[in-house]
């Protein structure tokens, strides 16, 4: 069809309300609940007509959301991928609908760019990298071996990929850093115990765990207290993502850093939508602003926390 969106129905342009499809990933951790919150609230205030899906962690259920979204005619669909490929093929249907589509939060690894508009969200590979700076700088000057243990999040996601990646990248600087484990928690508090506990037995000498999210985290501290250690002191724990249950255990000391993760993404989605459903050109990539917390700054920051 032709440039614009006419054939969307609506009159396209500034003109009527728009309807956006989320298809959200699923409410696996206190992240996503955050996320889930910042979209809806966002849309409402932006008068944007929301039809939200949540897929329970099932890209067949993105598939088949994204596709009734195709249907209906929606003027925008966006969307966080729960892993980061397979989607070549419902994004060309999109495309070939004339529907825009933005993501958010995880990208998809397709080559062809203009399967989507913008791609607003962190970048994961800083993330890991800022985990490992940390705790080589916690090392400095100690050469004696450092026994970490990973807990990834969920199989193919883009934040497990890169947190993993980034955060090998920045200790692969000194041989004493030694992952002698490493498997998935699934982003959630369940699982992460259960493979902390599984560590635990393996390992006697394991000196730093590192979660790629606060959930996995507090499942972790849990085993390694029901183990009789001391989290925060005989294993430190860095984490990433800085929601609240996070930041209060990183304010008691049961964590030693956190890496942050915004999921407050939802106001520069809404304000995408518009442009795009308006014709402007957007950034196809929007990194979002976030930083890092030790022990002291989560003591300050906790008061005014958003979530
Ligand atoms: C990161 C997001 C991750 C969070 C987890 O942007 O995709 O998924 O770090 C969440 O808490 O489950």
């Amino acid at each position: 069809g032709g440039g614009d969106d006419a054939g969307s129905g609506d009159s396209g342009g500034g003109g009527g309300k728009i309807t956006m499809g989320f298809s959200q990933v699923g409410a696996e951790s206190g992240w996503r609940t955050a996320n889930t919150k910042s979209i809806q609230e966002s849309a409402a205030t932006a008068g944007i007509d929301l039809k939200f899906s949540d897929a329970q962690g099932k890209q067949e259920n993105q598939i088949k959301a994204i596709r009734s979204f195709i249907a209906q005619r929606v003027d925008v669909i966006a969307f966080s991928p729960v892993v980061e490929s397979g989607w070549d093929t419902v994004l060309k249907e999109a495309k070939d609908a004339n529907i825009p589509v933005i993501l958010t939060d995880r990208s998809v690894d397709s080559q062809d760019k203009t399967l989507y508009k913008s791609f607003i969200g962190s970048d994961f590979v800083l993330e890991g990298k800022k985990a490992g700076e940390w705790l080589v700088k916690e090392y400095e000057g100690k050469p004696e071996p450092v026994n970490i243990v990973e807990l990834q999040g969920s199989p193919g996601a883009a934040p497990a990929n890169d947190r993993k990646a980034g955060f090998a990248e920045v200790i692969k600087a000194d041989p004493k850093f030694k992952v002698i484990a490493s498997q998935t928690g699934q982003f959630t508090r369940t699982d992460g115990k259960e493979v902390m506990e599984a560590f635990l037995k393996a390992h006697q000498d394991i000196d730093v765990l590192y979660a790629h999210n606060d959930d996995m985290g507090l499942g972790a501290i849990e085993a390694i207290e029901a183990a009789g250690k001391k989290p925060g002191t005989d294993i430190k724990i860095i984490t990433v993502d800085a929601v609240k249950d996070g930041m209060t255990a990183l304010a008691a000391g049961k964590i030693n850093y956190i890496v942050e993760c915004s999921p407050l993404l939802g106001p520069q989605l809404m304000d995408l939508a518009k442009k795009v459903k308006a014709g402007e050109t957007v950034e196809q990539r929007v990194v979002t602003e976030e930083t890092t917390f030790t022990q002291e700054q989560a003591k300050a920051a906790l008061p005014d926390r958003k979530y």
